[in-house]
């Protein structure tokens, strides 16, 4: 692979047919021209916007708008003697990438054959199927099998889980007709939609992961430490451990619960009430843990920690999908209470979550709600993605990061930040200024950076080949397994193979190794934020 960046940066996969189109030129500007790439011919000619220096991206930048190319197929764009990545112009580009993205939940699942049929050559046999030892209690073993592996390495954990799932399921009933179309999974059937169906494998194994006794929920389940980088799943057999009981767990698994008791009401009424069952349970623990907050590894566990200091966010998200699948007023009183209560209420993250609770109170035409509360919560969604769209404009690649959000897994904020604006286009009246705003995130995403790459395995002209992802080290396969965001620049370099690169601007700091874990993992919870904008997309073409 040519490793220079090309000064002429695209959507490597393309660009929907009647939707704004703009390339990114850095150290080129004036005449540009679109080429038809079959024939040679140009499609289209212009200029480029006049050039201005980019902090973020440490270039300088012009824009070359193509909107007015709307003739299908494919084409490449060339100034002087730079020519851009090939990409397509048509109505549905990311039909493959969005059945793919959700493909990769379904590589990470752990527990079971991966087989041929389905996974091609990145085949692999069942995983992690001993009993777990509980943290504290070593005498007690539980069976805890199944879920998805989080990333690149083989651990589970229900934070990380719950939002995966949050995303998938706000997908599905936001833009069902994004799933019309089948993913490649054992489980397909004329009835259930697959990804409901991937879903529930997560679900199952999340299940286990409540203490009978309590309610409560462990936090995560691992070995003591992760193992070596290429050691296939299979062959991961140190003992498994639960992490203690924490709230955020145990407040998140009962929010994605209670999503789960309404979204498989009508395919399956047996597992939907096992799961409402199990939500209400866990909020049982909540109301008699008000106290308990945070989670610290215990001394014995190296493995990913998910610490979060903050409850109160996934409390309140659990008390609105609670009142949201059930209607039960007390559900509704204690949102109101956290409502009242000062933390971050438009935030998507692993951590951060009460963005879920925000829009399940905003999406709930089932119950009826406070007017005055359901205002105040859709005026602060709407100020965000004006925030949003606000940055986007004075970005050089067009994206609404700032310096401080280039942080590890940076590539999940893009995907959030999409969402956001996504969301808030239900709100408003200014739904086509927040769509191509969104879509302005996945170009970045799909190769319109200063990098020039396409921050997804297996797409585009320049993916990432070299993910930290334990089985794609692993497998003696030469590509990676395909359909997984990596985590993206990260200015904080936290790793030492991307030492060489502190100083360098933010949208730089990423390197593609298999050993830069800061920059270059993968993880479920940054598939799905990009499974859910693409989505929006794939449900309007029909
Ligand atoms: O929130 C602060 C922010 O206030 C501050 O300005 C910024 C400056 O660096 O840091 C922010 O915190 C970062 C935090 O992520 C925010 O999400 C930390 O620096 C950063 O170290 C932390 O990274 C997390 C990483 O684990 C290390 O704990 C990633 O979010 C998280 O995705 C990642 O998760 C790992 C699991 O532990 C193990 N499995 C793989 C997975 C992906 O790499
Ligand atoms: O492989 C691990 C990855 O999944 C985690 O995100 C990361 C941070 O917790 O840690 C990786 O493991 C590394 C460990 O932290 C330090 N020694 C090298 C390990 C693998 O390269
Ligand atoms: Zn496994």
């Amino acid at each position: 692979m040519n490793s220079q960046p090309r000064y002429i940066t695209v959507n490597q996969i393309g660009y929907p047919k009647d939707a704004k189109k703009v390339a990114v030129f850095s150290e080129q500007n004036g005449q540009f021209q679109v080429v038809y790439e079959p024939t040679g011919e140009v499609a289209f000619e212009g200029t480029t916007s006049e050039p201005f220096f980019d902090e973020l991206s440490g270039t300088y930048v012009c824009h070359a708008d193509f909107t007015m190319v709307n003739e299908e197929g494919p084409y490449y764009i060339k100034c002087n003697e730079s020519t851009s990545a090939t990409f397509t112009i048509t109505k549905s580009p990311y039909n493959e990438l969005h059945t793919s993205l959700l493909k990769g939940l379904y590589f990470l699942r752990c527990g079971m054959d991966l087989e041929e049929e389905f996974a091609g050559p990145w085949k692999h046999e069942k995983c992690h199927l001993t009993e777990a030892i509980v943290y504290g209690e070593e005498n007690l073993r539980i069976e805890t099998s199944g879920g998805w592996h989080d990333a690149g390495d083989y651990g589970k954990y229900i934070g990380p889980g719950a939002k995966a799932l949050a995303d998938l399921f706000l997908a599905y009933e936001l833009y069902p007709k994004a799933f019309q179309d089948s993913t490649p999974i054992p489980e397909t059937d004329a009835i259930t939609p697959d990804v409901l169906h991937e879903c529930r494998y997560e679900l199952e194994w999340m299940l286990k992961m409540q203490d009978v006794r309590s309610g409560g929920v462990y936090h995560k389940l691992t070995t003591l430490e992760f193992p070596g980088l290429d050691v296939m799943p299979e062959d991961d057999r140190d003992d498994l451990y639960l992490s203690p009981i924490s709230a955020t767990a145990t407040a998140s698994f009962s929010a994605v619960m209670a999503m789960a008791g309404r979204i498989y009401r009508s395919f399956d009424q047996a597992f939907s009430k096992k799961c409402l069952h199990a939500a209400v349970y866990a909020w049982d623990w909540l109301q008699q843990h008000p106290e308990i907050s945070g989670f610290k590894n215990p001394p014995s566990i190296k493995t990913g920690e998910y610490g979060d200091g903050q409850d109160m966010d996934e409390r309140y998200w659990a008390a609105a999908e609670l009142y949201r699948t059930t209607g039960e007023i007390t559900y509704h009183e204690w949102f109101q209470t956290y409502a009242s209560q000062s933390f971050p209420k438009y935030e998507f993250g692993w951590a951060d979550n009460g963005g879920y609770g925000t829009i399940s109170y905003l999406l709930n035409k089932e119950h009826p709600v406070i007017d005055e509360l359901y205002m105040e919560l859709k005026t602060g969604m709407l100020r965000e993605a004006d925030k949003l769209v606000c940055e986007g404009k004075t970005d050089g690649y067009l994206l609404s990061l700032k310096e401080e959000e280039y942080i590890w897994g940076s590539n999940m904020i893009v995907m959030n930040h999409a969402m956001i604006l996504i969301l808030a286009a239900h709100f408003s009246e200014k739904e086509e200024i927040f769509s191509s705003v969104a879509l302005d995130h996945v170009h970045y995403l799909l190769g319109r950076n200063v990098l020039d790459i396409c921050y997804v395995t297996g797409f585009g002209d320049r993916p990432v080949m070299n993910p930290h992802h334990r089985p794609s080290i692993g497998d003696n396969v030469n590509e990676p397994v395909p359909g997984f965001v990596s985590g993206g620049p990260n200015k904080g370099v936290q790793d030492e193979a991307v030492k060489h690169l502190i100083g360098l601007p933010p949208a730089q700091c990423f390197l593609d190794h298999m050993d830069s874990y800061s920059t270059n993992e993968i993880t479920i919870y940054w598939n799905t934020p990009a499974v859910f904008v693409l989505s929006n997309w794939i449900h309007r073409d029909f």
